[in-house]
């Protein structure tokens, strides 16, 4: 009979040949035979199987409905607000359908109620499918409410894009912008996903409306973002610089093919650690599911300036910093860095010590360093930034 011992050192000679072909034809154990129901067959079967199960874990995300049906759409209450003549329908297997007129020109509220049916955490999103029809020009803005056992309740907005009667989908994560309600009577500084037991769907409309909502789809879910084309940094960009540094902003359609893009001049003194960093605010949510930074650039730098500053802020202002950094460059040149390779600047402090990305609150591109003339100047031409995925 076959010791343990033996069966195993085959089983490896045989884990080994077949790693190496990439097949498993035939049995460790009786050698010449097709692998079939032997011991290290049953093995690999065990491994195989093992390995699917760990696959099939990772893959399973939570899925909370909001109302009733497998899109969590079904069932939902019209909440009974004032100035608003609404009323709920189902929508047949799919959904709630919300009828509304709202005459006046101040601002109201029409809303669809849900109970919250499972554990709903900030690190889920909201996924949303819904049909606005209306002939107004003026689009009601969707917002979603969360309403919690100790009186709190919190809100966030979301546009409404035209044209109307088209099929949206809309995914809003739980983990930011959601705003504290002026009549909110809680003491907390934040959403409390765990005290939240009753959710809005609901439009706030400022002019004079007739429409119609069909609300295909409330699921509140873990499932990462998964983004299919990059994020654009829009937001305005502001110096930041050491005191004695001397720079001016401005957009110019300078960029490629004469697009607007824009231009930081700066001087420094040479000789002395200098830096000069504009940034601009990233508003882009769920950053963690892009994979890099990417902009397009002309620098001209300073002799002893060997590279761009790029750097990603945290909220509670950590620096990480692009390694290595782009060099200058006379002629306009796209950059794309994987977000590994951003480290956290030696001067920056992190309690956690590594970049959370869903707390990038600004990009910066910049530089700094010590230059060699007396009197250093130079110019940062900077186009599209983007978050690619
Ligand atoms: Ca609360
Ligand atoms: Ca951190």
């Amino acid at each position: 009979m076959t010791s343990k011992r033996a069966l195993w050192g085959r089983f490896v000679t045989y884990l080994v040949s077949a790693s190496k072909t990439g097949r498993l034809q035939t049995c460790p154990t009786t050698p010449g035979l097709p692998a079939g129901g032997c011991f290290c067959c049953l093995m690999l079967l065990a491994l195989a199987l093992t390995s699917r199960r760990a696959d099939a874990e990772t893959t399973s995300f939570a899925r909370i409905p909001l109302g009733g049906g497998e899109q969590g759409a079904e069932g939902l209450t019209l909440v009974r607000l004032p100035a608003v003549d609404a009323s709920a329908l189902p929508i047949a297997g799919s959904g709630t359908q919300l009828r509304f007129l709202k005459a006046g020109n101040e601002r109201r509220i029409v809303a669809l109620e849900g109970k919250r049916s499972g554990p709903i955490t900030e690190e889920m999103a909201l996924l949303l499918q819904y049909r606005l029809t209306t002939k107004q020009e003026s689009l009601p803005q969707l917002a979603v409410v969360a309403m919690e056992r100790d009186g709190g309740v919190w809100y966030r907005t979301a546009e409404v894009s035209p044209p109307t009667g088209r099929v949206v989908d809309l995914r809003l994560p739980l983990g930011r912008a959601f705003t504290r309600a002026v009549f909110a009577t809680d003491a907390d500084e934040s959403v409390q996903w765990d005290q939240v037991d009753r959710v809005w769907v609901a439009l706030l409309i400022d002019t004079p409306t007739e429409a119609v909502l069909d609300l295909t789809r409330a699921i509140f879910t873990d499932e990462p973002f998964r983004p299919t084309s990059p994020a654009v940094v829009e937001g305005d960009w502001q110096p930041a610089h050491d005191p004695a540094v001397k720079d001016a902003i401005a957009v110019e359609n300078a960029g490629p093919e004469n697009q607007p893009c824009l231009v930081y001049s700066f001087t420094m003194p040479g000789g002395r650690h200098m830096y000069a960093i504009p940034r601009a605010s990233v508003t882009v949510e769920e950053l963690a599911g892009y994979s890099a930074l990417r902009f397009a650039y002309r620098a001209e730098l300073p002799d002893g300036i060997n590279g761009l500053l790029v750097m990603l802020l945290e909220e509670g202002g950590a620096q990480y910093c692009a390694e290595p950094s782009p060099p200058g460059s006379a002629e306009w040149s796209t950059v794309t860095i994987p977000f590994d390779r951003f480290q956290r600047g030696g001067w920056s402090k992190d309690d956690n010590d590594r970049l959370d990305l869903n707390e990038v609150r600004h990009v910066a591109i910049g530089l700094h360093g010590t230059a060699k003339p007396s009197e250093a100047s130079g110019k940062i031409l900077i186009g599209k930034v983007e978050f690619v995925p």
